[in-house]
């Protein structure tokens, strides 16, 4: 049940990756109540910001940072192309089951496509695949522009959709163009929203005596760097430090922590403040421990906190860009 999975949050660990992405779903046969025949979900980054499903027959924001563009002409939009996807799909799924010479049973038929974009290198790719009873069904490969299969009562389709060139021209486009900035302005508008919410937390732990850990959370970007000081400068080459990894949190943000071994007397020193540069927003922070009261119980109550440039907010101005955001047209057999 591969196609299922995607519908689960699954965060991005190891990556600089941002993926967007639709999902539709349709089932036949479904006779228990509240599952629907037909939904649609967008995920950002796997976190769900729209969902649409043919008991409610609307499109439901489910992030706060999309309800202003929830008002906009363009959602009234998207909400027509599920209605309509919903139809095409409540006829495409009896088709593939006749191809499959099934007559009766619960069935699902989905479609997943969207794009990705990594924010270091620049590089970007779309996707398409479809999916039946949660196997691979047929794939757009965007470098042939063609669709591919491997799933013989998929042959027919297969070959009826690559004799459109003209809808192929039209989804190489989307997957190159519109559905990158559409990923971009979404991330941005997001982005935005938490930046403006919270700056990022910093919290200092001693694990034991000779070893403190600074643990960030809430922080927008992964190249944001955490670093020990003492008077300004970085902490002496003699002590031990460890960073961890990078992990994202689920609303969107990251944290990590850093580790400073206080292991000989050369590194040891009155004072250490863990900084955290949040350089693509403009923020820094300080905190620093009092080490001559480090063998002293109670030290997590002991710390200072600065802020030095906290609110260097850029909120992103919401707008319609006249390049409206088209959805592919879905397919008909
Ligand atoms: C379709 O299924 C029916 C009933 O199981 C069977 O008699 C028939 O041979 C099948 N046809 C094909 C083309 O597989
Ligand atoms: C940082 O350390 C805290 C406390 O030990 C832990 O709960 C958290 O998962 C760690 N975070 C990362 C990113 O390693
Ligand atoms: C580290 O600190 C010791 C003692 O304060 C000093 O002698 C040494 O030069 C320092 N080393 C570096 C690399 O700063
Ligand atoms: C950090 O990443 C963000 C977005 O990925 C970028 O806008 C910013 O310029 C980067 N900052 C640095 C210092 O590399
Ligand atoms: C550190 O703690 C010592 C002992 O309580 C105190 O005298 C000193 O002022 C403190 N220094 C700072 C920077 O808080
Ligand atoms: C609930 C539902 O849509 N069931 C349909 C599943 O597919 C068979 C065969 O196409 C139909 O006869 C059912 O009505």
């Amino acid at each position: 049940m591969k196609f299922i999975i995607f519908l689960i949050c699954v965060p991005f660990v190891y990556s600089e990756l941002h993926r967007f992405m639709t999902t539709y779903t349709g089932i036949n046969g479904t006779t228990m109540a509240g599952i629907p025949e037909f939904s649609a979900v967008t995920t950002l980054d796997d976190q769900q910001i729209d969902y649409y499903d043919s008991n409610i027959m609307e499109l439901i924001p489910r992030k706060n940072w999309i309800k202003d563009f929830a008002s906009t002409h363009m959602w009234k939009k998207d909400t027509k192309i599920r209605k309509h996807v919903q139809q095409i799909y409540k006829n495409n799924i009896h088709v593939v089951m006749q191809r499959f010479n099934q007559s009766h049973g619960v069935h699902t038929y989905q479609r997943m496509y969207g794009c990705e974009w990594d924010d270091e290198t620049g590089d970007s790719q779309g996707f398409d695949q479809y999916a039946y009873d949660g196997e691979d069904f047929i794939s757009l490969d965007l470098k042939e522009l063609r669709y591919i299969t491997s799933v013989p009562q998929a042959e027919l389709t297969v070959m009826k959709w690559n004799n459109d060139r003209t809808q192929l021209e039209l989804l190489k486009q989307y997957y190159e163009d519109e559905c990158v900035y559409w990923l971009k302005k979404f991330l941005k508008l997001s982005k935005a929203t938490l930046e403006k919410a919270e700056p990022p937390k910093v919290f200092l732990l001693q694990k034991n005596p000779g070893n403190f850990m600074c643990h960030v959370t809430g922080f927008l970007f992964r190249n944001t760097t955490i670093s020990w000081r003492t008077n300004g400068r970085d902490v002496n080459n003699s002590c031990k430090l460890e960073t961890g990894d990078t992990l994202p949190n689920e609303d969107g943000t990251f944290q990590r922590n850093l580790t400073l071994y206080v292991l000989s007397d050369k590194c040891k020193e009155n004072q250490y403040t863990c900084v955290v540069e949040h350089k693509a927003e403009k923020t820094e922070k300080i905190l620093t421990v009092n080490m001559t009261q480090r063998s002293k119980p109670g030290l997590d109550a002991l710390y200072i906190l600065i802020i030095i440039i906290p609110a260097f907010v850029a909120l992103i101005a919401l707008y319609v860009h006249k390049n409206c955001r088209k959805e592919i047209k879905a397919r008909k057999y």
